[in-house]
């Protein structure tokens, strides 16, 4: 981990507030997740909003959090002194500028991170009132920025870098608010070692994955299932990291070493799943993963045995020449995809199938094609998302070079930053299509939401489970995903996107109460085996210069 606060200290945009001066008598930490919509309940829990508070240190006291995801900041909460943390990716970077922008008007430190942050770490200085940046991983710098800040001597970028999965931060679930999400997430994994052209993980959390050791997994599952939580979402890049295609290669190529740090890795993950299997049979578990797994029986099993129940597989394209063009043609298409896709039911996994619609190899034809596929492969959710290109990723950077010499600007922004650009008119499609214009790509994207989440065909798939009552809640569930992405995403139409969202915002109150489990206080925690300590390798070393 590479922990350097670069340029010199802070010169915040307000000569008269400097977090340059040092303590104040009152240093409270926020710490804020932006959120342009807000619905009273989450569906997941954003994890990085615990993970800071538990690498906030001790004697700054317990951290104040806020979720926009569920209400606004209230902007009489921050008093001058404080110290306000906030996290940015790019959808929600201009609504974090904003909530950075009202907590320095009231006196306060502000201090960005995320990918965002990551990605573009001058912004939030530019736009966001920002007097420090926080790259890359949070979970030891963050205690280093606020050491800083009450010293007087905090830098101005700090390097995060990329921790090892043993340095993760338990997060202090215990800070947050009761009955407001539907699931919580662990994260047992960072990291991907694939390199699709639309995905940005590989670049800032790097190829290697990062892998934290089951016990500590477990103790955090443990934690929350006391609280009263069963549904957990395993907030992974890629819960399958070593695919049977990477252990042949390395067999083939007579490469020991290489197998034996893919079966480390691969070993590891069993003995996770066995011990997530022996945890509270109510238990229910969610994950990312690649469609390579449908090959790996064993491993299918070894989820199922582990109650981890379903996982968003991204399909992105039903055709060769669109999974060429993202850089996914490990996927399969066609036929072969739809059996593919049955594997994870025959092995009792639900899938929530991930399409990109967009693509330069789209055809009007394509849209049809892909929600009659998922239709026919038995997927239990799908979400059919148009092609945006991500900061960091090889379709950004592509876009970027193309608008280089005629920038197209809306509302005098280059839209190669359209997070800049305020929501009501941010354009929903950026990069021109050879046949389709915009409208019609979004106007065909909806119509294939409509197809899929149809009445009956939601009432057709609720058939997965057991009884009548939790029909129901499979309907609403489905009717929630639906209304959530037109409030948020692809609906291009005002009015449907007030409808949705207050609807969105009724059904989520309704629907978490299903979530909700009885606590169990009395659910001990193991009495783990000492393991020997993991040799970190030479880039997490926790260096700290300050220039
Ligand atoms: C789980 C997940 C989801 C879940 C849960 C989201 C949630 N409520 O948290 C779901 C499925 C709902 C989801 C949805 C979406 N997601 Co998502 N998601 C993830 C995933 C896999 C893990 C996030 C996570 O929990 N990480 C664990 C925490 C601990 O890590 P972290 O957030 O990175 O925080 C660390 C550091 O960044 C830093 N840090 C973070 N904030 C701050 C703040 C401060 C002050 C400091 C000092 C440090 C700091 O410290 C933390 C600890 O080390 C990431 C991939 C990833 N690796 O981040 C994608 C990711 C964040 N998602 C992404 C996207 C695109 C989306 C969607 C837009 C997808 C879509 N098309 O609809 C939506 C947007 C939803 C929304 N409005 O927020 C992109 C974002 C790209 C970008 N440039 O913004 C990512 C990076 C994946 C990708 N393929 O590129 N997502
Ligand atoms: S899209 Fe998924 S498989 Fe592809 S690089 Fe990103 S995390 Fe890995």
């Amino acid at each position: 981990m590479r922990l350097v606060p670069l340029w010199g200290t802070t010169g915040s945009p307000d000569p008269e507030h400097s977090c340059t001066t040092g303590a104040s008598a009152r240093m409270t930490v926020h710490l804020v997740n932006p959120s342009d919509n807000s619905f009273g309940t989450a569906v997941i829990t954003p994890r990085w909003l615990f993970v800071l508070a538990a690498a906030t240190p001790a004697e700054m006291g317990d951290p104040i959090l806020v979720d926009e995801s569920i209400e606004p900041l209230d902007p009489q909460t921050v008093q001058s002194g404080d110290i306000v943390g906030i996290s940015v990716h790019t959808g929600n970077a201009l609504r974090g500028y904003q909530v950075g922008e009202i907590c320095h008007r009231r006196g306060a430190t502000v201090v960005y991170g995320g990918i965002h942050a990551t990605l573009f770490p001058e912004e939030p200085f530019e736009r966001g009132f920002a007097d420090a940046v926080v790259k890359g991983d949070g979970d030891i710098a963050w205690g280093q920025v606020l050491r800083d800040l009450k010293a007087g001597s905090a830098g101005r970028i700090y390097d995060g870098g990329k921790i090892e999965g043993d340095d993760f931060l338990a997060a202090r679930w215990d800070l947050m608010a009761p009955n407001k999400y539907m699931w919580a997430s662990v994260q047992t994994i960072r990291g991907c070692p694939k390199h699709c052209s639309f995905c940005s993980v590989w670049r800032t959390d790097g190829q290697k994955p990062r892998q934290r050791s089951f016990e500590k997994v477990i103790d955090e599952i443990i934690d929350l299932r006391r609280l009263g939580f069963r549904f957990i979402a395993l907030a992974d890049d890629n819960f399958y990291p070593v695919t049977l295609t990477d252990l042949r290669q390395a067999r083939e190529q007579n490469n020991h070493e290489k197998v034996e740090q893919l079966l480390q890795i691969r070993n590891e993950r069993f003995l996770l799943m066995a011990e997530l299997a022996k945890l509270p049979k109510d238990m229910v578990f969610f994950t990312q993963i690649t469609m390579e797994s449908a090959e790996d029986g064993e491993y299918l099993d070894a989820m199922r045995n582990a109650n981890i129940k379903g996982a968003l597989v991204g399909v992105e394209a039903v055709t060769p020449e669109g999974l060429k063009s993202v850089f996914k043609d490990f996927n399969y298409s066609g036929d072969r995809l739809i059996e593919q896709l049955q594997k994870f039911r025959e092995h009792g996994l639900h899938v929530l199938g991930s399409f990109i619609f967009g693509l330069p190899s789209d055809k009007p034809s394509t849209f049809g094609a892909t929600v009659e596929l998922a239709l026919k492969a038995d997927v239990t959710f799908a979400q059919f998302v148009m092609m945006t290109p991500f900061p960091g990723t090889v379709d950004f950077g592509r876009w970027e070079k193309q608008q280089a010499a005629n920038a197209t600007l809306v509302n005098g922004i280059p839209i190669t930053k359209y997070w800049l650009i305020p929501t009501m008119i941010r354009p929903k499609m950026f990069t021109p299509h050879p046949s389709m214009s915009a409208a019609e790509i979004s106007e065909r994207t909806q119509r294939v939401w409509d197809r899929f989440y149809d009445l009956s065909s939601v009432w057709k798939r609720s058939a997965c489970v057991p009884t009548l009552k939790y029909r129901l809640v499979f309907m609403m569930l489905s009717k929630l995903y639906r209304q959530m992405y037109a409030g948020t995403g692809i609906s291009s139409d005002s009015a449907r996107q007030k409808k949705a969202k207050s609807s969105a915002r009724w059904i989520a109150a309704q629907t978490r109460k299903f979530f909700q489990a009885r606590p169990m206080p009395e659910l001990m925690h193991p009495t783990w085996e000492p393991r020997a300590p993991k040799v970190k390798s030479i880039e997490s070393a926790p260096v700290q210069i300050r220039l």
